[in-house]
């Protein structure tokens, strides 16, 4: 058990929808919470990040910074999702390292595993084949950083961990409608279809992907249990081991959303991975478990957007 009391924890990333769920979910821990504005510090720059870090001097840091985004801006972006994200997790790893903090956390992605991996996925099926094409950069980033915990571990003795999330929405996601991902572009669409009455509302591809699909509160829930309960390498997935087909999704947020019209699929844009679901039997049988179902969680997620949307167009 390692012990939050007392710790001044960096949440590099704080603003964003991850960040943000675990600075919530970190409140009522007695310990003190570190963040710094992006334009106070752009973590891509190694310099700053050093010199910021020796100044601030974390314990524990947990790494919810990166360029993020679904499988169009993945596509359109590449080199940004390759280089953003490379540059923050490699500064701020090795001036954690540098600055001996205690615990460190690193976030990856359930895109890591091949195209092709068995289902649901397995922690050991990491490096087992060829990746998904459309999010191949994005993936190779988040590869490197969970390897190079997993090195300073190895070779420094450090305890750098890594948790490898499934799909996330929740309050604080980006609502771009192209760069988002599917919950969020999906609950914008259908709210957009419904106050303009539009007869139907168009889903990306065949309708027939299926996702596991996790509130970022249970995400956040699950950084919390792992900082405190898991040192292991190399890591540990995250997910609520249900799945969803993209048809069957489309469905779901449309009813919760009131939106009476039809649903169409556009062949014309990708379908992306075909099954993506999370084997999460080895951080359940440690103790943490799932606790918001996805209509629940749509439904607070969707309530959310509406004040925003309200509170932005007053
Ligand atoms: O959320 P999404 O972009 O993530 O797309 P991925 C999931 C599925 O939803 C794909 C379909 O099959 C999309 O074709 N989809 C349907 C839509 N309509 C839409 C729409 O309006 N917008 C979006 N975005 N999708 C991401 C990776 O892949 O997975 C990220 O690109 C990250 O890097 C994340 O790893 C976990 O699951 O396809």
């Amino acid at each position: 058990m390692y012990e939050l009391t007392g710790k001044r924890i960096f949440v590099a990333g704080h603003g964003g929808m991850v960040g943000s769920a675990i600075m919530r979910t970190l409140a009522p821990e007695d310990c003190t919470l570190v963040t710094v504005e992006r334009d106070d510090l752009d973590l891509r720059n190694q310099a700053r990040v050093n010199e910021w870090m020796a100044t601030n001097k974390p314990d524990v840091v947990i790494i919810a910074a990166a360029k993020v985004g679904g499988i169009y801006a993945n596509n359109t972006y590449p080199a940004e999702f390759l280089y953003d994200n490379l540059m923050i997790q490699s500064n701020v790893i090795h001036a954690a390292h540098q600055q001996n903090v205690e615990k460190l956390l690193f976030l990856g992605s359930s895109c890591v595993y091949p195209k092709d991996a068995p289902q649901p996925i397995k922690e050991e099926y990491l490096l087992g084949g060829a990746l998904e094409p459309t999010n191949k950069s994005y993936a190779i980033a988040k590869i490197a950083g969970l390897i190079m915990c997993a090195s300073y571990n190895v070779q420094h003795k450090r305890d750098f961990i890594s948790l490898m999330p499934t799909n996330l929405y929740g309050p604080g996601d980006n609502y771009h409608p192209e760069n988002a991902h599917v919950p969020a572009a999906l609950l914008r669409r259908f709210h957009e279809a419904k106050i303009n009455n539009s007869p139907v509302v168009h889903v990306w591809g065949s309708g027939q992907p299926l996702r596991d699909f996790m509130h970022v509160d249970d995400l956040a829930r699950a950084c919390v249990f792992a900082l405190k309960h898991y040192n292991e390498m190399p890591f540990l997935n995250v997910g609520t081991g249900d799945e969803i087909s993209i048809a069957d999704f489309a469905a779901l947020v449309s009813d919760v959303v009131g939106y009476k019209g039809a649903i169409e699929f556009d062949r014309t844009k990708p379908d992306g991975t075909m099954r993506k679901v999370m084997d999460i039997s080895k951080i359940q049988n440690l103790g943490w478990a799932p606790n918001i179902g996805l209509r629940q969680g749509l439904e607070q997620t969707y309530e959310i957007y509406c004040s925003d949307v309200y509170t932005v167009a007053q």
